[in-house]
């Protein structure tokens, strides 16, 4: 099977002091649970203070990382699952959830960890979900790059 984190670094970070947001989509609950589980185990890690918020689906995670971002979250980690089906939805859903989560993480200056898995079926997410089994663990990656990139930004300063 084609791995999608052939290269991925192992990023590891002290997220003292942070508040990070996770926002979840509730579309293929299994899945969610687990890219879940796995962020939680990450954040507690990291050190980082966080909240959970919930969404019907993948297309309603960008304005939910608005919000969050605008109420003064340190990150935000949107979590998702978008299943291929027999509808161009997959396109529209998967098109909409990453250039809106671009889109508020860019315009904000918040990080935004991606960790919204895009699949064929559910076998290929369920190997991504941090689950007992899986080869991945998309959820804590996304809480990892997420609290890096805000560690990384609090510390950029122009010379
Ligand atoms: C409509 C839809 C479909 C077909 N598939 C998924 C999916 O696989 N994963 C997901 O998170 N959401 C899906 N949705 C729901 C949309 O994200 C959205 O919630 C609805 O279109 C209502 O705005």
């Amino acid at each position: 099977m084609r791995m999608s984190g052939a290269g991925a670094p192992k990023v590891t970070v002290d997220g003292t002091g942070l508040r990070v947001v996770v926002v979840a989509a509730s579309w293929h609950e299994q899945v969610m649970d687990g890219l879940l589980a796995g962020a939680r185990r990450a954040l507690a890690e990291s050190g980082a203070a966080w909240t959970e918020v919930r969404v019907p689906g993948s297309f309603e995670l960008p304005v939910a990382a608005a919000r969050a971002a605008a109420m003064g979250a340190d990150a935000v980690v949107a979590l998702g699952v978008v299943i291929r089906g027999g509808t161009p939805h997959f396109e529209y859903v998967c098109s909409a959830a990453t250039s809106g989560l671009t889109d508020v993480s860019v315009r904000t200056g918040v990080p935004v960890g991606f960790g919204v898995l895009t699949c064929d079926d559910e076998a290929q997410a369920l190997d991504r979900a941090g689950l007992a089994g899986s080869r991945e663990d998309k959820g804590a990656e996304a809480v990892e790059a997420a609290v890096a990139t805000a560690v990384t930004l609090r510390g950029l300063v122009p010379a």
